[in-house]
Order: C-alpha cells, then structure tokens, then sequence
C-alpha cells in the first residue's frame, strides 16, 4: 500500500490534453543559473520534442566548449520546463542540456527521445551557428525518478559516457511497477544493472525517498565500474525547484565539471569530503580514481 501510494511520485505529471509545441523562442527565463556563463532555455525546429538549455551568449569564445547532458525529467514527464532552475543553472557552467518534453508539454515521453536527442547533438556539434561550442564527444545521461529510468536505457548508447540516476532504482515488472508507472513504458529488471559498463553516480533522498531502496540495490549490484552514491535526506522530490537546484543542482554540476570537463576541483566534491560537507549522507563509492582517465581524455 505504502509502496504503490509512493509509486504515484514517478508518475507526478498527469497526461490529459495533447502536447503543445510553443514557437520557438530565446527570450531570458529565470534567473540564468549561478554559474559563468548566464543560461536560458529555447526551443529548435529540429528537436520539436526537446527544450535545449545553453548559455545566452549567441558568441562564446572558442576555448568554451559545451558537453553535452541528456535529461529525463521525474514521471517521464513531457514537460521540459519542470526541471528548469536545476537544468538552466547547469547550463550556465558551460553544458548543453537536451531535456525531454518541449517547455509546458503535457504527457508522458520515453527512451526514444533519449537517443533522438544523442543523435541530434551528434549531428549539430561544432558547426558553424549557435551548436559551434557544442562537444558530442562527451555526452552524460541522467534523469530523476522515472527519468532515472529512461537514463539506464543508454547503457547501451556507445555515444554516452556517464550515467546520472537521480531518485531512482530499477523497479522490476512487479504489479505496482504495470499499475503505477506509464503505460508503453519498458519495465527493466533489476538485473539490467549487470549490463551497465558506464560509470554511474546516484543520488537519493535518504530513508523518505521510495527509490532509496531499488537506488541503493543498484548502486552495490554494479561491479566494476567506477561508482557514487550519496543521499540528501529531504525525500523523493529533492531540490530541484530551489534557487538553481538547490544542494541537488550543487551535485550534479560537480559531477558534470569533473566527467565531462576534467575539473580536478570539482572532483573533490566527491573525493575529499565536499558533498559530507554541504549535508550528503550515507556516502560510498567505489574506482572513482579511475574517472581522472576518463575525464582528461580529449581535454584542451
Ligand atoms: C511545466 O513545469 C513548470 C514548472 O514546474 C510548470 O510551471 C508548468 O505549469 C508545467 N507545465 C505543464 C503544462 O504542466
Ligand atoms: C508554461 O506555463 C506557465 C504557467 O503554468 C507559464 O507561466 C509559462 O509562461 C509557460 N511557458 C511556456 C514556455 O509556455
Ligand atoms: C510485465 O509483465 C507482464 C506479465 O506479467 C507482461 O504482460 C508485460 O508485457 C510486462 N510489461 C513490461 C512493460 O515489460
Ligand atoms: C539483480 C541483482 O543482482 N540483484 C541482487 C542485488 O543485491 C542483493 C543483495 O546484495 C541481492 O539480493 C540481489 O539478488
């Protein structure tokens, strides 16, 4: 009972009308992030059912280049404006951020749009026009609750390096599973995980969050291959909607800044205390002096 109440999280978001397409736009949202470079988010005619996060600058100088985040929003939500303080401020450190779901669409989404979105940002990264910064050779996948989902398909994506599980754990085909999650979604087994060869940092929200238990069983299921997990003890919706993402958005933008950027400092986060410090509890990890090799490959 409890379980299937609390599965009703992962499919917050409720799919009544027929999803909208607003026009394209690039007009200032929010705040633009805390990082340097001020973000926003837009829209593209080429990835109609995406809303893309980027730095505002139309000009970015050319040392500045762009990894690439993948994001599944929580429900598998088609809305790619309901995560928009924590993706906008990860994007004014230098990302590009492809959400599922254009800005206020309703419904739901699922992994095709995932690897749609890779395929786009394969296609468009480095060309002349407002991509040019755009780096596709390190891409991350990531998503909160049933987004978190969605990100485990792309172990199989050659593209992707990294994984992000936010709130999330494999669930398994179990009645509650068919009965709360969206219907023509695929329910993966717990055993999947034995399939993951990407590195995979989780984070949870302590002994509130219904995906602490799944969470955790994957994180200590996943052998050999560098791992993370750390819980916030503030439930199952994190911090998502805060100024910036709150202590949720302080995380992933150390995790990217090390993954997908190489950045030593922001790696300390992880190594040397940093996320124990700013109230992550129940902290492991397993082979992250491994990932300084992924991470400086191909680094200016
Ligand atoms: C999309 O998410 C934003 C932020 O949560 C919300 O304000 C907006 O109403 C949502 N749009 C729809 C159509 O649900
Ligand atoms: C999304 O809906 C919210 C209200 O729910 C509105 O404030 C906002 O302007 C809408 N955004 C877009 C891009 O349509
Ligand atoms: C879940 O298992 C049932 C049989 O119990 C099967 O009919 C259904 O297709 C499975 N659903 C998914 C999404 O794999
Ligand atoms: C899928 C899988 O390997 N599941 C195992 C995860 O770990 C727990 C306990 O450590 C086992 O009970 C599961 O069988």
């Amino acid at each position: 009972m409890l379980f299937r109440r609390s599965l009703a999280y992962l499919v917050a978001f409720s799919a009544t009308a027929t999803a909208v397409f607003p026009a394209p736009h690039s007009s200032h949202h929010g705040s633009g992030g805390s990082g340097p470079f001020p973000a926003t988010y837009l829209t593209d005619p080429s990835l109609p059912r995406h809303t893309i996060y980027i730095p505002e600058s139309p000009e970015l100088p050319p040392w500045v280049s762009l990894p690439v985040l993948v994001w599944a929003e929580g429900g598998c939500g088609n809305n790619g404006t309901s995560f928009e303080p924590f993706l906008t401020n990860i994007a004014s450190y230098g990302f590009i951020v492809l959400a599922l779901g254009p800005p206020n669409g309703t419904g739901y989404i699922f992994q095709d749009a995932m690897d749609d979105a890779v395929t786009w940002v394969q296609e468009r990264a480095g060309k002349l026009g407002r991509y040019e910064n755009v780096d596709s050779s390190r891409i991350a996948a990531a998503g909160q609750s049933c987004g978190g989902l969605l990100a485990y398909t792309q172990r199989h994506n050659d593209a992707v390096s990294f994984l992000g599980i936010f709130n999330s754990g494999l669930l398994g085909n179990t009645t509650d599973a068919q009965e709360n999650l969206p219907k023509g979604m695929i329910i993966e087994e717990p055993s999947v995980i034995h399939e993951v060869k990407k590195p995979v940092f989780w984070w949870l929200g302590g002994s509130e969050d219904v995906a602490q238990s799944a969470g955790t069983a994957d994180y200590h299921n996943l052998t050999r291959v560098p791992k993370w997990i750390g819980n916030y003890p503030v439930g199952h919706s994190g911090t998502y909607q805060e100024p910036d993402g709150g202590e949720f958005g302080v995380a992933a933008v150390n995790w990217l800044r090390w993954v997908l950027k190489g950045d030593k400092q922001a790696s300390k986060f992880f190594r040397s205390g940093g996320a124990e410090r700013a109230g992550w509890v129940e902290t492991e990890s397993w082979g992250l002096e491994r990932l300084d090799l992924y991470s400086e490959q191909d680094i200016d």
